[in-house]
């Protein structure tokens, strides 16, 4: 089965469980920082430019932004975290969204953790995985921005996110440029075959 990323809706803008599109469609989550490129790694994926926002105002849309791709599979852009310059409320309301989300076990069917490929995972990087670990759903973990590291840098780095993360052998570590393009094709590949394996 292929999947036609050129065939690529925008559905809504979540922000509550009332929102959460419920039918039998596979959802592959996105999650990370404010910042790290989630956006960016969606538009990577599906080759356009501007169709996952990029850039402005990080932290302002505590929203899951759901997108229906070929009519086979929702991508789900979750809201980013670890953004200072955000209120009290705020964080609640981000922390509400989230839990409703994954207290839902029917939703997520794949989840893809972005984090950055420079830094050792954040602390907030570490909650966030941990939520992907308790649905008991296969997920994998995104190192983006690599084109910003030396080439000296990538298996360290890589091997610091696997073991900060305490991820198990099974889970993925796919090293990302949503700038350039590495790890496109395996990233795409990963999602195809779970469609295969849920169809
Ligand atoms: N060099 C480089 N820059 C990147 C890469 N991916 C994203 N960026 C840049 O990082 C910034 C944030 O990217 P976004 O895609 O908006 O990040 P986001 O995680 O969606 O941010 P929020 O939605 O605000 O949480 C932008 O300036 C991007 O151009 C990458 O692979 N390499
Ligand atoms: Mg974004």
């Amino acid at each position: 089965m292929g999947l036609n990323t050129q065939k690529a809706e925008f559905i809504r803008s979540a922000a509550g469980p009332r929102d959460f599109p419920r039918d039998p469609l596979p959802q592959v989550a996105f999650a990370g920082r404010s910042n790290v490129g989630k956006s960016s790694v969606i538009n990577r994926l599906l080759n356009r430019k501007n169709f996952a926002r990029v850039g402005a105002a990080p932290g302002k849309t505590v929203h899951i932004n759901y997108f229906r791709i070929d009519e086979k599979l929702y991508l789900v852009d979750l809201p980013g975290y670890g953004y200072a310059r955000v209120s009290q409320a705020e964080k609640a309301r981000w922390a509400g969204l989230i839990q409703s989300w994954f207290d839902d076990r029917s939703l997520m069917s794949l989840g893809v953790l972005i984090v950055d490929a420079r830094h050792r995972p954040t602390a907030d990087d570490k909650v966030m995985c941990d939520y992907f670990k308790s649905t008991l759903r296969p997920f994998a973990v995104v190192a983006n921005k690599l084109d910003k590291l030396k080439k000296s840098e990538i298996e360290p780095n890589l091997a610091l996110i696997r073991e900060t993360l305490e991820l198990s052998d099974d889970v993925k570590v796919i090293p990302f440029s949503a700038e350039k393009g590495d790890g496109r094709e395996e990233l795409l590949g990963l999602i195809l075959d779970h469609l295969e394996g849920t169809v």
